[in-house]
């Protein structure tokens, strides 16, 4: 980022509040760098509790790698472990008992890949990466998306695990409709890094709602609604009900407000208050956002309590409580 043009841009708007006193001091009206860009060091950001993965990713990033590389093996992590039922291997699978995943992912450059809806693939997020690198394209989509990973390399296998499938089993008995996402149900990854040349990328990766109907697509894979991010300015990532987050454009939005010097805080904020707003009233949905920006200041929000996000700065990872609308 240029540090002319960023603080050009600062100082167009009083930034109470906006900016964290940390990295700046004000000098005869004007904004002065307190520190260096390069001393604020890799950072990685990603929903949940996702220790494990985040810590992945920073230490990859501490090596050296790329922010979209620190990204993309910070959600391998949670594509491929059992447990996670709303990511890769072991999802909960459509209302027919097929896993089906969405996953993208965009770059410091503003390019991006994504896939949706792929069946037998786990590891999305390198395959929406592949979209983005070896085709003209941004979006490959269900059988299409299976075909281009197979001719790359990928191994074909059943994501739908013993443990997932006796959990669609038991839903089957009653198999009543009911496309929410709460606190208790998602686990979705979405995962921003900054690297040690202070570029941004970005991946998010999910099998959306249990027990969705055949060929459902949430935000996740949409550019602009599940992740965005702009070099410039920095990036967000949204986890919870898709459909009200693609309404609303929420990570297009919160780097927008960040480029109007919101902090990633404020930013996340009005991105959910967008929704409530919407909703009049108290909504019986989740949705949770996180971001960062080009100054390696992170927030987060959510409308209920119970998100949760991990920040890896430092080379220690920690979780943290997200702020609420409701309590
Ligand atoms: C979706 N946003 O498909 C995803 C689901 C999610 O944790 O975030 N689950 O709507």
């Amino acid at each position: 980022m240029n540090r002319r043009k960023f603080l050009k841009n600062t100082s167009k708007v009083s930034l109470v509040g906006l900016i964290s006193p940390d990295l700046f001091e004000s000098k005869k009206n004007s904004l002065i760098f307190k520190k260096d860009l390069n001393s604020i060091g890799s950072i990685s950001i990603c929903t949940w509790n996702f220790s494990h993965a985040n810590t992945i990713a920073g230490d990859e990033l501490e090596s050296g790698a790329s922010a979209l590389d620190g990204a993309i093996k910070g959600a391998s992590v949670e594509e491929s472990n059992p447990d996670n039922t709303t990511v890769g291997y072991g999802g909960a699978p459509d209302r027919e008992g097929n896993v089906s995943l969405d996953a993208c992912v965009m770059n410091h450059l503003g390019d991006c890949g994504s896939v949706v809806a792929v069946e037998n693939i786990k590891s999305v997020a390198a395959l929406a990466k592949d979209v983005m690198e070896k085709t003209p394209h941004v979006m490959l989509a269900g059988e299409g998306a299976e075909e281009f990973a197979i001719s790359q390399g990928y191994k074909a296998e059943n994501l739908l695990t013993q443990s997932s499938k006796i959990e669609w089993n038991k839903w089957l008995d009653k198999s009543k409709y009911k496309p929410i996402i709460n606190i208790e149900n998602h686990d979705t990854i979405g995962i921003l890094c900054m690297d040690n040349k202070n570029n941004f990328s970005g991946a998010c990766s999910t099998s959306g709602l249990a027990y969705k109907m055949k060929g459902r697509v949430g935000d996740s894979p949409i550019i602009g609604s599940g992740l965005f991010i702009d070099n410039a300015v920095g990036g967000a990532v949204a986890t919870g009900m898709g459909e009200e987050v693609v309404k609303t454009v929420g990570s297009f939005l919160i780097v927008e407000l960040m480029r109007q010097n919101y902090s990633p805080q404020k930013a996340c904020e009005i991105a959910i208050k967008r929704i409530i707003e919407k909703e009049k009233g108290k909504p019986d949905f989740q949705v949770a956002y996180i971001a960062i920006n080009k100054i390696g200041e992170v927030g987060s929000y959510s409308i209920h309590t119970g998100f949760s996000y991990c920040l890896y700065k430092n080379k220690k990872n920690k979780n943290y409580n997200s702020e609420s609308y409701f309590s």
